[in-house]
């Protein structure tokens, strides 16, 4: 075993988040250190599944002296109910996410606040779709697309455009399996009808549901959010950056984005990096303007413009809890409720934005896309007006931080392979350099490492701790979400120290190819863009998805949207594992259906693993790999 004597330990990131936590004592704040302890033991019939509270006869629990619910549903109908509702809330999430983004390139202008950074894509993607480009204006063919893209959350007839991205042979699959998904909002609606009172409690039923809930987001909402994104802020290159807290910087103004939709981080990145606001901030007494983020819109902008990353899910109280945060700034999902009394202790502006997520305690300032600039402007210069009211005392930024390299889109990764071996190049590039490093056996695969932090499992040790177990056995490691930012807060993304502790075939692909070995893909949305690597993958080497040696990981998720994207990673065909229980252990029906050997296995080829013991997942996975290896005999 290789100590990784540069990397960032957990030990480290514990001891800063202590001497932050000694602050929050001292001013009387409230943690959510603090508050797991007054929520734990967590409730038994919760956290099994098997609490049915969808109509008012009830609630009913499920017990062995109660087997069934008022209506007579059984523990197997409820816990399926849950599993499937639980879906439907994520895959509407990052779906209406996907569609502000399609709303936001609805409202390009050639001036206006924003524009068509990357009109290449846009042309890939309209001439995916069947539309004409010839001769037609930019913004024109924008808003047509556009138009086009929302309207994929409402078509009456017909299934997702996207899903034709995947090999025919998947394809065949969901239609076989009934759940190709139609319409985006038609499939969280079903989802929502069949778990209503007295509708499906048949699990099979429900799962299949969920299968094609978790489908429509990522072959459907996600991706469009993904694509558009590039469309209209740029598409990813590998570009360095920093992070965990201490890039923080204390003779600055420092404002932190929070959230998801790049529509808002976008413009405070671009307003804080105007000579006029920097010379307002130096006006006040500070030197410059930081801008860090937490969470996956920090991922956006560092995938993008390189803007530091001050922490994932867990640490969005730290970043207040240091006493130098003037503004910290959100849109949607992800954001504690805390952040309102949090901030109140501190001189810290918690500033809201948008309509979907309202939190007590904050200020709001409704970003619109007509206004963008000039709410961006407001925020920023609030943010600069503040910083003469921060208490001295109380300012504390522990000194960590590693250097990263991000920016993995999978054009960028297409390109940085392309280094390795000399292969034909169309036009969008192809994955054989990569496959070649697989069959080879100088890579021995590749795992998709995602999801959230959750305090069920000590914060990003398994992140970490997984994915130093994966380099070192020659598996290439591929990320985004909070997962990536744990790599990036460790060191796991910095080009130049990372590869030397990872198994010698790896080490000389990030030699060769100048990368980490860990890549970051970019926010939870992007797992999209993991999906299309993975089909281009299949249709390069005419190996099915599920026969290729990857697989997925999410050991400490814990949001709706990470079994959205559980359901959709399973149905493309990618074994996954995870690290947390999705509330499924009441019935053993609904276990066998999604960990069995036949269930959803049967119809696309893929199952899920939940193992909380985080060094026997890691030992699944490999093993997986393995034998999906020596299945192909390579
Ligand atoms: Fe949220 Fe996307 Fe999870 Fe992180 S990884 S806690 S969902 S920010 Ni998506
Ligand atoms: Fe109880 Fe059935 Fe109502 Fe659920 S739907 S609360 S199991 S009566």
């Amino acid at each position: 075993m290789k100590d990784w004597a540069f990397t960032t330990t957990i030990e480290e990131m514990e001891a800063a988040t202590n001497s932050l936590l000694e602050t929050a004592q001292k001013v009387g704040a409230d943690t959510w250190q603090q508050r797991v302890k007054n929520q734990t033991p967590h409730c038994g019939f919760g956290e099994s599944g098997t609490c049915c509270r969808i109509c008012s006869m009830g609630p009913c629990r499920i017990t062995k002296k109660a087997p069934r619910g008022i209506c007579g549903c059984d523990v197997h109908g409820i816990v399926g109910r849950n599993f499937l509702m639980f879906t439907a809330g994520g895959a509407a999430t990052h779906s209406d996410h996907g569609r502000e983004i399609c709303h936001t390139l609805y409202q390009t202008k050639p001036d206006g606040n924003y524009t068509v950074k990357d009109p290449e894509k846009l042309i890939r993607i309209a001439k995916e779709w069947g539309v004409e480009t010839e001769g037609k204006d930019i913004y024109d063919l924008a808003h047509e697309i556009a138009e086009m893209a929302l309207l994929e959350y409402g078509k009456p007839f017909g299934t997702q455009r996207f899903l034709k991205r995947a090999p025919e042979h998947t394809q065949k699959l969901w239609h076989d399996a009934e759940i190709e998904p139609r319409a985006i909002d038609r499939e969280v609606s079903q989802s929502l009808h069949m778990s209503h009172m007295g509708c499906s409690s048949l699990p099979e039923a429900l799962v299949r549901q969920a299968l094609r809930a978790g489908l429509s987001d990522g072959w459907g909402g996600s991706m469009a959010g993904t694509e558009f994104s590039d469309v209209l802020f740029g598409t990813p290159k590998p570009i360095d950056t920093e992070a965990n807290i201490g890039v923080m910087e204390k003779d600055n103004v420092n404002i932190v984005v929070h959230g998801h939709d790049p529509s808002l981080s976008e413009m405070i990145v671009y307003y804080a990096n105007d000579p006029e606001m920097i010379a307002y901030a130096k006006s006040m007494g500070a030197k410059g303007i930081t801008v860090s983020g937490v969470c996956c819109t920090s991922n956006e902008v560092a995938m993008r413009h390189g803007i530091p990353m001050a922490g994932n899910y867990l640490n969005q109280e730290n970043v207040v809890l240091t006493g130098a945060c003037e503004a910290i700034v959100v849109d949607v999902q992800c954001i504690f409720p805390a952040l309102g009394p949090l901030s109140k202790c501190f001189h810290t502006k918690f500033i809201t934005t948008s309509p979907i997520a309202r939190i007590p305690d904050s200020e709001f300032i409704r970003f619109s896309s007509a206004t963008a600039g000039d709410n961006a402007k407001a925020i920023v210069k609030m943010a600069i007006e503040n910083f003469k009211n921060r208490k001295p005392e109380l300012v504390n930024i522990p000194n960590l931080k590693q250097k990263a390299r991000v920016g993995y889109s999978v054009e960028a990764i297409v390109k940085v392979l392309d280094g390795v071996a000399n292969s034909q190049v169309d036009e969008f590039g192809t994955t054989k350099p990569l496959l070649e490093c697989v069959t080879s056996g100088v890579l021995r695969g590749a795992v998709a490492m995602v999801g959230c932090n959750n305090p069920k499992v000590r914060p990003d040790s398994a992140h970490i701790g997984l994915m130093k177990k994966m380099l070192e056995n020659d598996i290439i490691v591929i990320t985004t979400g909070c997962a990536a930012q744990a790599a990036a807060k460790a060191g796991l993304m910095d080009p130049e120290k990372a590869k030397e502790y990872c198994g010698a075939g790896l080490k000389r692909v990030c030699e060769l190819a100048g990368i980490p070995p860990v890549l970051h893909m970019g926010s939870c949305v992007d797992i999209s863009r993991m999906m299309i690597l993975a089909a281009e993958l299949s249709k390069d080497s005419g190996i099915p998805i599920s026969q290729l040696p990857v697989v997925g990981c999410a050991p400490e998720w814990m949001s709706e949207k990470a079994v959205s994207i559980g359901n959709y990673v399973v149905a493309t065909g990618i074994e996954t594992f995870l690290g947390v229980d999705p509330y499924v252990k009441g019935s053993s029906e609904i276990c066998e259906l999604l960990t069995g050997e036949h269930g959803v296995k049967d119809w696309v080829e893929a199952k899920y693993v939940v193992d909380t013991d985080i060094e026997s997942l890691g030992d699944k996975m490999i093993a997986c790999i393995e034998a999906k290896r020596a299945a192909l005999g390579i």
